[in-house]
């Protein structure tokens, strides 16, 4: 085995059939300039939901669909709804992680039309959900995370199934793939780090094939 090959074999960790994460697998300094040139061209807003009440998450995406949902539900669009124009390009660098990514998964020709970009300022959380808005399942979703840690919580195939915590930090990547594409899962409210206290906020970046 060379050396870039034990790094990767060390990186990753099989949590279960279709849950692969990768510790540190994504250029941190790289992807944070890259969400904040995002965010300059579509901003993060709260969106709604069919509750009529607004997510404490605010979100943004990039690629050729956005998802997006408001009181009629959740949809992916070609066209930002705030600013009218088509979402900001997905950058080369998201793309070829994703893909990579997906293929330490054992997926391959994984080819995302869509990024979501989710902010968590501190004490904020994501409800148990399943992604289901995408035509085919048989698809990946690849996650990165970039700041402040979090629990991310795994139930199965039920809203309410036992519980599993995989603790998601600075440049982790997480692909849900077979079994889990569908499972339930949320994220914990996110909490301060008492060692780097500057740290306020956290993305998430999932990577899909939407369309
Ligand atoms: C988050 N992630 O980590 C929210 N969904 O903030 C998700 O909802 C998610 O990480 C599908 C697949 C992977 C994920
Ligand atoms: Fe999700």
């Amino acid at each position: 085995m060379n050396d870039l090959f034990a790094d990767q074999a060390e990186k990753k960790q099989s949590i279960d059939v279709g849950v692969t994460l990768l510790k540190g697998y994504a250029d941190t300094d790289l992807f944070t300039t890259l969400i904040h040139n995002i965010l300059s061209v579509s901003p993060l807003r709260h969106m709604g939901t069919t509750m009529g009440h607004n997510m404490r998450v605010t979100t943004s995406n990039c690629g050729e669909y956005g998802g997006n949902s408001d009181i009629n539900g959740y949809r992916y669009l070609a066209k930002d709804p705030l600013t009218h124009q088509s979402w900001p390009d997905m950058p080369d660098a998201f793309y070829k992680l994703a893909v990579s990514a997906a293929e330490q998964a054992g997926i391959l020709n994984f080819s995302p039309d869509s990024c979501l970009i989710n902010h968590y300022p501190i004490g904020v959380q994501m409800g148990s959900h399943q992604d289901k808005e995408e035509l085919d399942f048989s698809w990946p979703i690849v996650s990165v995370s970039i700041g402040l840690s979090a629990i991310f919580q795994i139930f199965g195939q039920t809203r309410s199934g036992v519980e599993r915590e995989i603790q998601l930090d600075h440049g982790d990547v997480l692909i849900l793939s077979g079994p889990a594409r569908l499972y339930y899962h949320g994220v914990k409210a996110i909490k301060p780090d008492k060692l780097q206290p500057n740290l306020t906020e956290r993305f998430n970046l999932t990577f899909r094939t939407a369309r």
